[in-house]
């Protein structure tokens, strides 16, 4: 049995821009949710963002979650590699095309700059497709010293978009 004290909270950023982002996303959080040691406890509205990095493909789809969770973070991140891995992600190119991708954002009490695992992720704080739907239920949390609204202020959010209003959109079924 685990004791509260146990529980952690960490966040979330999902994205991805092939077949159907929508549904991979909605299938990663509901495989998450169905873990004993892990709860979603919020997620962000869903988001269209124009590609970042490499340019010259599909715009994504961007989301944000927040889980608490009993595993420590690297046997979260493995969680999330592990849903990506069942959705059939294609690993070739840096920045290029996914079905999804999941990073680790945040750990509750947890910075450190692993090469297996980096938190706070190490672009987090440059990127409104993640800033964005991140400030949807958690723009006072601090990262690196700064509010994530006051990151969100600074960012560059040109051109992303609202796709679902309904923070339960990864609930339903479509
Ligand atoms: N890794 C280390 N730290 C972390 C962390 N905090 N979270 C390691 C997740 N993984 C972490 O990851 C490769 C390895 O990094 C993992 O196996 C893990 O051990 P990856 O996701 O395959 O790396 P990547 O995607 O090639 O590079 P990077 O910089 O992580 O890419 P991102 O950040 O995932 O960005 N444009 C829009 N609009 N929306 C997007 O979602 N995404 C990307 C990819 C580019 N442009 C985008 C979007
Ligand atoms: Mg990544």
């Amino acid at each position: 049995m685990s004791s509260e004290a146990d529980w952690r909270v960490a966040t979330l950023g999902l994205g991805g821009n092939l077949g159907d982002p929508r549904k991979a996303m909605s299938e990663a959080l509901q495989a998450l949710d169905a873990r004993k040691d892990c709860v979603v406890e919020a997620v962000s509205r869903l988001y269209r963002t124009p590609p970042w990095g490499k340019t010259d493909q599909a715009w994504f789809f961007n989301a944000c979650a927040q889980v608490r969770t009993t595993l420590k973070p690297e046997a979260l991140l493995d969680a999330c590699l592990d849903i990506e891995r069942s959705m059939k992600r294609v690993r070739d190119e840096r920045w290029g095309p996914r079905t999804l991708d999941i990073d680790v954002l945040t750990y509750e009490g947890v910075a450190q700059a692993e090469t297996r695992l980096e938190v706070p992720h190490p672009r987090m704080t440059d990127r409104g497709f993640v800033l964005m739907p991140l400030a949807d239920f958690a723009s006072g949390m601090t990262v690196r010293g700064r509010p994530v609204g006051a990151w969100l202020r600074d960012a560059d959010v040109a051109g992303i978009e609202v796709a679902d209003e309904d923070a339960g959109w990864w609930r339903s079924k479509g």
